[in-house]
């Protein structure tokens, strides 16, 4: 049998499947964050198990020569270097696809609380300073009929702007390396304009484009000062994307409403500065956490560890680089 480490922790029920075809290292309920750590345990592994962490580079790969597949249960991999994963014949697979209507029903909750400031208002009440009701107490912005921005147009992007479209009466525009077909833009009534138009007109500004550095600060102070006042922000993708110093100091100084973050630069540490502004909706990474989804996506990362390495039939089923198939 082929030994794997399981770097993660993960449901019992799919660390029992990779049992039945693997000798099993499992970091149990501490995640292997301690390079070092990772680099010994996968001494002798032919495979391992993560999500969007930890990262694993070209380094790595050479300090840890048995390896030959990288299997993560996240559909984002900017965490693991796949040219030099191929380079060395080493599968990487991801998770795409189930988690896309999960993330997309969170990115657009976090783009409603944003906008209606459900969370700034609850603080408040919490804080026992809810005294009498008043015309202005926490008014915000509307979603219905706004017009939303989406940054990054692929399955989760087109996800949330189905949601706007059909279910919220939002025009919806958008900002793509590439254009949507013209079937789906229809089907969406999603319009293509460019990054600048994208900034000024969006109501509700919602960002979903990979990590890659391309996309790094892809918003940052020029682009915020495009927006409007009364305009949204809300990052379902990953740290980095924005700028998030630039984004607090506009949130600071009111030049847009508010932001809902879901995702930070050098997470979990979250810019000292955005703990300061009240318009600001903090969650810890959970766009895709959904038990029913999570646990896709886990079993997803093991069906593609199993077909590589475990003896399994068929081809590994994501696999970002099949042409290293067979494995050595
Ligand atoms: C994961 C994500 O929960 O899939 C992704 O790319 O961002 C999330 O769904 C996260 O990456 C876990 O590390």
């Amino acid at each position: 049998m082929n030994q794997i480490l399981v770097a993660i922790p993960v449901f019992d029920d799919v660390l029992a499947r990779l049992r039945e075809h693997f000798e099993v290292d499992s970091c149990g309920d501490a995640p292997i964050t301690a390079r070092d750590e990772l680099i010994h345990r996968l001494q002798g592994r032919r495979g391992v198990f993560v999500a969007g962490t930890p990262t694993i580079d070209a380094a790595l790969l050479d300090a840890c020569p048995d390896l030959r597949a990288v299997c993560s249960m996240a559909v984002g991999f900017n965490n693991i270097d796949v040219p030099a994963c191929t380079a060395r014949g080493v599968l990487v697979s991801n998770a795409p696809g189930v988690l896309t209507e999960t993330t997309a029903d969170f990115g657009f909750a976090l783009m409603m609380a944003t906008a209606r400031r459900i969370a700034e208002s609850e603080h408040f009440l919490r804080a026992g300073r809810w005294t009498e009701w008043r015309y202005d107490l926490f008014a915000g912005a509307d979603v219905h009929g706004a017009t939303l921005g989406v940054l990054g147009m692929g399955r989760i992007g087109q996800a949330i702007a189905r949601r706007g479209a059909l279910g919220f009466g939002m025009p919806v525009i958008y900002h793509n390396r590439s254009r949507l077909d013209a079937a789906v833009e229809q089907e969406l009534g999603a319009r293509w304009v460019d990054k600048a138009t994208l900034m000024r007109e969006a109501d509700h500004l919602v960002i979903v484009v990979p990590y890659s550095p391309a996309s790094h600060h892809l918003v940052g102070a020029a682009e915020l000062a495009l927006m409007k006042p009364t305009a949204t922000l809300t990052n379902v993708a990953r740290g980095g994307v924005v700028d998030d110093a630039a984004l607090a100091q506009a949130l600071r100084e009111r030049r847009i409403a508010a932001a809902g973050l879901d995702v930070f630069e050098g997470e979990p540490a979250v810019h000292p500065a955005l703990l300061e502004v009240p318009n600001v909706v903090l969650t810890p990474h959970i766009a895709s956490a959904s038990l029913p989804t999570r646990r896709a996506m886990a079993n997803l990362a093991a069906d593609n560890l199993i077909a590589a390495l475990g003896g399994g039939a068929g081809q590994p089923p994501t696999a970002l680089n099949p042409e290293v198939l067979p494995l050595r």
